[in-house]
């Protein structure tokens, strides 16, 4: 072994040099971190990937190929040398030559692929394929932007646009793949003709758009399997390929050229483009379409190259649509196989039924996607035949039509289709049964499954929370490495006094790494030894970091009365981005913005309470905030957050969590039960209850002066300068508080009583941090693949094989 490590020293220090002379020209000297990283990429890729990336490739068993619209890949560097366990060895000849391997981590650039929760859980899904050996393929989209970059002006966010790529377009571990390339068409006409009396359909006039594959390489932990991620570019055709379909009529002069080349790049311009008007909503679904189709037209080339025969497409492929988007996935293999392999429909049905899975994210009414019939009606006229005959033959009642009321609804047209559909927590999996897909799941009691979402410990723990993996390690050995179940094994030592004390000295030396670029960034004075307390995530208005604000006033008046009070000295960090249109979410920001703004500079305060609210929070961020935390926040309210995954890295970090019981909250008090976690507010039951008799916020604002009083702090000047978005913000939630903010908002404050005492003695403070840890294995992505697995991706039992 160490030969072998010392053989790979020698080869990646010469291909280094060589690779930067041939690459750049110049010598290692003038190179910039861009150019170092690539070379650095490119040696890696030669000596560890590519050999290994070919023989996956070959791999002919049962392939699960994931479409997600985000893939939220990260900086690849240092996980990547992680994984293929060479990080020591390049750190030793980068030293030889005075590169600090670490700093070059931090100048990495990290995709824009991505905008939440659902799209980091996509790419840790297809880690976990490559760590457990799974034969499995992503496929997304290659923007050039990501959703949008935030900005703080006068404590609004102001967004704008949000590039990633390096100076030329490239990003040094994409590799394009023009050989993979595919045309989806758009508009057109469909021309039916009856050939023996059965009709034929074929798509004429229509617009081609060309998807370009860009390849990722997913690497496996120490195991050499390379999976891939597949994203793809689109691009107009160029005047031969144009003429040799026959569309002559886009070379006719330059502007219609011009405009044709605009309208196919466009597509993967930007990740979920604004679709608040008609052009939007038909941008966003031509993503998808081009999304859908470029990958399933490669995967069925890739299928009848390993296994020759389409009928057989069903046993050796399983189609995951991860969410709604990329529900264009059924009609599209519906057409491919009508329409390109005249099957019948029965047979094509069967195929399709037996190959799609599918995964709910949300049961926010806004967020399950509509599509108006018109619109996909001129934009995919043979697409929106297919669908119409799925729901005639389908002839189902109201709830479960996959069209009504002139609009598709992709969630139907998935949940008819899959042979598997999952929730991604056991409470969310519960709902969608009962509430969401009622009926369906009437009519199809076997379907549902659930799979708790996973996080890549790995990346999460060992690679950003290095130095207290290397605590756990001394104490229960590098096992759990391989199986983060094993973490359990730490539980025996929560009463060890050193333990306790080492983690608490990691934690603070994380808190001050964060306290400096709060210092640098904001220029903020923090002091490391207050409690942390964290709430980063997308705004909205269910995950309530509105409560959250109040609460901070609430606190913020007890010190103003209480000045000689002793008190635990607290920070509140946010990070959250609204989307643009979202009012109520805009009025929040600001709003924490100028509370963080009278506070911090009250004197008064002094460092007892101080509020931060960080820009523009991506992975890079959460990676110096998380480790940095004492109290992972997740308030939401009950029955709305499908899972949430920050909660899990929290909880592997050493954070305590202060919760609602919803999403995943669920699981981690089912692991460290009540006395290991800060559990308050309405249960789901409770919350439903509430629902069915309908709630007046204003008799708890008038019945409650704590309540009454942050309430109107909103509007009577005690936060300057944001009249009117805190009037927003109060009346939004008094006038009709369906996420029971005012209901929730007395206990969240009482149950935030026992952090304090806890926290005031640390032996009992970090023995739960430890029980926390020890805990969190079960959120390893590896225990999400495995269910996955076993309960999805398995073969269906009624699946018909074809003589
Ligand atoms: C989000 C949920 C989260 C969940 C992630 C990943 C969408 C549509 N849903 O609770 O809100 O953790 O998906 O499953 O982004």
């Amino acid at each position: 072994m160490v030969a072998k490590k010392e053989v790979f020293k020698e080869a990646f220090k010469n291909r280094l040099l060589e690779d930067i002379t041939n690459r750049w020209l110049v010598g290692l000297y003038d190179l910039n971190d861009e150019m170092l990283r690539t070379s650095i990429a490119n040696v890696i890729s030669e000596l560890c990937i590519n050999n290994d990336w070919i023989t996956s490739k070959k791999d002919k068993d049962r392939k699960i190929h994931y479409f997600s619209m985000e893939f939220m890949v990260g900086k690849q560097l240092k996980t990547n040398l992680v994984n293929l366990d060479i990080l020591h060895e390049v750190e030793d000849v980068l030293d030889e030559f005075n590169i600090d391997l670490k700093a070059l981590f931090d100048t990495e650039i990290e995709s824009k692929t991505a905008n939440g929760g659902l799209g980091r859980l996509a790419f840790a899904i297809m880690n976990g394929t490559a760590n457990l050996n799974v034969n499995a393929c992503g496929n997304g989209l290659l923007y050039k932007e990501g959703i949008f970059e935030q900005h703080f002006v006068n404590g609004k966010q102001i967004e704008t646009q949000d590039f990633w790529f390096n100076s030329e377009g490239s990003y040094e571990w994409k590799k394009v793949q023009p050989q993979l390339s595919k045309v989806c068409k758009l508009y057109g006409e469909v021309k039916t003709t009856f050939v023996n009396g059965k009709a034929k359909f074929e798509l004429v006039d229509y617009t081609p758009v060309k998807g370009i594959v860009h390849e990722i390489p997913i690497v496996g932990f120490m195991n050499n399997r390379i999976n891939t991620l597949r994203l793809f570019e689109s691009k107009g055709l160029n005047s031969k390929e144009l003429k040799q379909l026959g569309l002559n009529h886009f070379l006719n002069n330059s502007d219609v050229n011009n405009r044709y080349h605009n309208h196919c790049e466009q597509i993967t311009d930007v990740l979920y483009p604004r679709d608040d008007h008609h052009e939007g909503k038909l941008l966003r679904i031509k993503q998808e379409y081009f999304c859908s189709s470029i990958g399933l037209q490669n995967i069925i080339e890739e299928h009848l190259r390993k296994h020759k025969d389409i009928y057989n497409f069903h046993i050796f492929n399983v189609l995951h649509i991860n969410d709604t988007h990329c529900s264009w996935v059924v009609p599209e293999l519906m057409r491919i196989l009508l329409d390109e392999f005249h099957m019948e429909w029965n047979d094509a049905w069967h195929i399709t039924k037996n190959s799609i899975t599918y995964t709910n994210h949300t049961v926010l009414q806004e967020a399950l996607e509509k599509w108006d019939i018109h619109m996909v009606q001129s934009l995919l006229p043979r697409i929106y035949m297919i669908i119409e005959e799925i729901n005639r033959r389908q002839n189902e009642t109201y709830d479960k039509a996959i069209i009504r009321d002139n609009m598709i609804i992709t969630a139907n047209l998935l949940v008819e289709s899959a042979y598997s559909v999952n929730g991604v927590a056991e409470i969310h999996s519960d709902i969608i049964k009962k509430e969401t897909f009622r009926e369906f799941n009437y009519k199809y009691p076997n379907k549902f499954k659930n799979c708790t979402n996973g996080i890549e410990g790995r990346k999460w723990l060992l690679c950003d929370g290095m130095e207290l993996a290397d605590l756990i390690n001394n104490k229960i050995g590098t096992d759990w490495q391989y199986d983060f179940k094993k973490l359990s094994a730490l539980e025996s030592y929560a009463d060890n006094r050193q333990l306790q004390n080492d983690i608490a000295e990691v934690k603070l030396q994380y808190k001050k790494e964060l306290v400096e670029y709060i210092r640098e960034t904001k220029g903020l004075e923090i002091n490391p030894n207050a409690m942390f307390l964290t709430h980063t995530k997308r705004l909205h208005a269910y995950k309530r970091q509105s409560m959250v604000a109040l609460g901070i006033l609430d606190i913020y008046h007890d010190l103003l009365e209480n000045p000689n009070k002793e008190v635990v000295p607290k920070v509140f960090i946010f990070g959250a981005k609204s989307a643009p249109g979202y009012h109520f979410a805009k009025s929040t920001i600001k709003v924490i913005n100028e509370i963080a703004e009278l506070i911090n500079n009250d004197e008064r305060i002094g460092d007892r309470l101080k509020v931060v609210f960080l820009e523009n929070y991506n992975v890079t961020l959460a990676e110096k905030i998380i480790k940095a935390t004492d109290v992972s926040i997740q308030v939401p309210t009950a029955g709305q957050e499908a899972s949430g995954t920050g909660n899990m890295k929290f909880m592997m970090l050493g954070a305590l969590t202060h919760a609602t019981l919803d999403g995943a909250n669920v699981e981690i008090h089912d692991l460290v039960s009540d006395e290991n976690m800060y559990l308050f507010g309405l249960r789901l039951n409770e919350v439903e209850e509430l629902n069915r008799q309908g709630y007046n916020a204003w008799q708890t604002y008038n019945n409650d002066p704590r309540i009454k009083r942050v309430f109107d702090d909103l509007i009577d000047g005690t936060i300057p300068n944001c009249y009117y978005e805190g009037k927003s913000v109060r009346e939004e939630i008094l006038n009709n508080d369906v996420y029971y903010v005012t209901k929730d908002l007395p206990a969240y404050l009482d149950s935030m009583k026992q952090i304090d005492e806890d926290w005031k003695k640390p032996e009992i403070w970090y023995k739960k941090v430890i029980k926390n840890i020890a805990n969190s294995g079960f959120f390893d992505i590896n225990r999400n693949i495995k269910d996955y697995c076993s309960k999805v991706w398995k073969t269906p039992e009624d699946i018909k094989i074809f003589e």
